[in-house]
């Protein structure tokens, strides 16, 4: 067992300037504590590498120089890896998080207050610059906002957390698709009682941002992922009624074109209408609602698919006819069955679907998928 009992992990890219200054930063707050700084640097070439050497007579650093791997949170995860500490801390080289945050996030670690401590913006006395120009603040708050369901802090964005080493197991179920790799972490390793401490956010003085509309894009398909793993079910019900909602649209703009267009009478338009929608539908059903699932035979999943949206067709329909017939308060009110219909018969298509048409694949399988 190490003594070492606070490991900091800093990503960095080209932070020469800011590398000595948040080391001297920690160095004051962390006074007394056995600690050690781990910088995990993309082969900047700016001196990164020498500024650590320099530094690492005084302040227990060190810095690894990766050439093979890129990107901020395969950074993240391989210091994790390397360190030693009981405790682990995440953040940023660039000034943005006070190191005088450490110790008392590392407190809530010690109490058991918290399994998981994230350093806010936006919790009570957190705060930021004043001089987040308006697109900025929205896109940020979008962002964040889209992240809550997933976890139970208000700032879920943040690249300044930290945790107990051994609560988080292997590194290896990690998905590091963008830069939120705090996100990632707390959600993948289902800390139950994450907490905040607020700290005031100070945007960089030296050097270049690196994130970019690639990153947000990156951050939506994390955020996918996330979902995923978190309400299986849900995730997947919701995506295969966005994917139905569109195959409405798909269905009706055949079946008023064909009548328009081709003047065919609107009994043949629903009949043929119906083959492109549910041809779309089983597409996108299979490309994104169930992308970890049975990905074979194209023809008889189409067909499995055609069987059961027929068979959800015939409930939705039933259900609409017997309720507008035999029960009062429908035939007053027969929109009210048509939306039971639909749902019974949504209902019907998606267990149908995820049960004879998408299957699950064995868990060999479904491992080679996974992470794609
Ligand atoms: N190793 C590594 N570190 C990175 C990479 N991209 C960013 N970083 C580091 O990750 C931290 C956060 O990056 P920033 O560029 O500050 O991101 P940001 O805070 O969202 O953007 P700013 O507004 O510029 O501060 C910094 O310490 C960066 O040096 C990368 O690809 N590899
Ligand atoms: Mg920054």
């Amino acid at each position: 067992m190490s003594d070492v009992n606070i490991s900091i992990v800093i990503p960095t890219y080209q932070e020469v300037e800011n590398i000595p200054l948040i080391a001297a930063e920690i160095n004051t707050a962390l006074a007394g504590e056995s600690f050690e700084i781990i910088y995990v640097d993309d082969d900047s070439q700016d001196g990164s590498f020498d500024a650590v050497a320099k530094l690492s007579h005084e302040i227990p650093a060190r810095i690894i120089v990766r050439t093979e791997e890129r990107g901020l949170s395969t950074a993240v995860i391989r210091g994790i890896d390397e360190a030693v500490g009981k405790y682990i801390v995440v953040m940023d080289c660039d000034l943005s998080h006070p190191a005088t945050a450490i110790p008392h996030m590392v407190e809530k670690l010690k109490t058991n207050e918290a399994d998981f401590v994230v350093g806010s913006r936006y919790v009570e006395g957190g705060s930021f610059d004043e001089d987040w120009g308006f697109l900025r603040l929205l896109n940020s708050k979008v962002a964040t906002w889209l992240a809550l369901p997933l976890c139970h802090v208000k700032d879920p964005m943040s690249g300044f957390f930290s945790f107990e080493r051994e609560r988080l197991g292997s590194t290896k179920d990690l998905a590091p698709t963008g830069y939120k790799i705090g996100l990632e972490i707390m959600v993948k390793g289902e800390f139950a009682s994450p907490a905040e401490q607020p700290i005031h956010f100070k945007d960089r003085e030296f050097g270049e941002s690196k994130l970019d509309f690639k990153e947000q894009l990156l951050y939506l398909k994390h955020l996918r992922r996330l979902y995923k793993f978190k309400f299986p079910t849900a995730s997947e019900f919701l995506q295969f009624g966005l994917v139905g909602g569109t195959g409405f649209i798909v269905d009706s703009l055949i079946y008023f074109g064909l009548q328009l267009f081709l003047g065919l009478n609107h009994t043949v338009a629903r009949a043929i209408s119906f083959w492109p929608a549910v041809t779309w539908n089983w597409f996108w059903n299979r490309t994104v609602t169930f992308t970890d699932r049975d990905k074979s035979k194209k023809l008889t999943q189409w067909l499995s698919f055609v069987m059961t949206s027929l068979g959800g067709f015939a409930i939705n329909f039933g259900s609409y006819t017997l309720l507008t017939e035999y029960v009062p308060f429908f035939i007053e009110k027969p929109f009210m069955a048509f939306i039971i219909g639909v749902i019974m018969g949504m209902g019907f298509n998606f267990m149908a679907a995820r049960v004879f048409v998408f299957r699950e694949l064995n868990e060999e399988v479904a491992e080679e998928v996974k992470g794609k």
